[in-house]
């Protein structure tokens, strides 16, 4: 696929109060990016999680860093222990943190520590639908959302579910950082188109940074 924008420096696109799209912001990252999702998904390999309702979520997931989330039969959960392999999650990539800790500060949020991050797969057809991220204790940590590979379609809604939606294109090496007034924004992913990206053949990763804990 050609890239029309490989040329072009990053820009700041506000979505809502609180909210920024990062437009290229990973592009150049992005190699070293994948090859750390390569490295992370060896030691804790993507899965399809089933959620506490018994549905297999098209998403396959894995995680870095002190913390991950996951599901049991109970709910959702942030735990330091991959329950696939029964050890820790691969710690967070030295070119994640870096990148996370950059983006954040761009949008407005220098003090952004993650303590997780969820490596989200899509392959043509998987989605992510409507939600909220409300798992976390500390609610003033924004998050940091990075699109590689195939674009997809985001949506970024309000604090009810019935809320207007906003759709916006994310592709290759943009960065969405949302906190403040939109931290509980209702989000999701609409099923992603079938394609082929140079790097990352018919899929679209997406890392979600998070500060799952007590800020240290
Ligand atoms: O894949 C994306 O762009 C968004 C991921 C997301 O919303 C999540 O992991 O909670």
């Amino acid at each position: 696929m050609l890239d029309l924008f490989a040329d072009e420096k990053p820009w700041h696109e506000p979505l809502a109060s609180g909210a920024v799209i990062l437009r290229r912001f990973a592009f150049e990252s992005a190699p070293a990016l994948l090859r750390a999702i390569a490295v992370t998904a060896r030691l804790s390999p993507f899965r399809q999680m089933v959620t506490p309702g018994g549905y297999t979520m098209s998403v396959a997931m894995t995680n870095c860093g002190h913390l991950g989330w996951t599901t049991d039969q109970h709910g959702y959960l942030y735990s330091p222990v991959d329950p696939l392999t029964g050890a820790h999650w691969p710690p967070l990539p030295e070119v994640f943190a870096e990148l996370c800790q950059q983006a954040a500060t761009a949008a407005g949020y220098p003090d952004f520590k993650p303590d997780a991050c969820l490596i989200n797969r899509y392959t043509p057809g998987a989605k992510l639908s409507l939600h909220q991220d409300k798992d976390e204790p500390d609610l003033r940590a924004p998050i940091v959302s990075v699109s590689l590979g195939l674009p997809a379609i985001f949506q970024f809604g309000g604090l009810r579910r019935s809320d207007p939606l906003k759709r916006v294109l994310l592709e290759h090496g943009d960065v969405v950082v949302w906190g403040g007034n939109s931290r509980l924004f209702y989000h999701g992913v609409q099923p992603l188109k079938t394609g082929y990206h140079p790097l990352t053949g018919d899929c679209r990763y997406n890392l979600t940074f998070r500060q799952a804990g007590k800020k240290e």
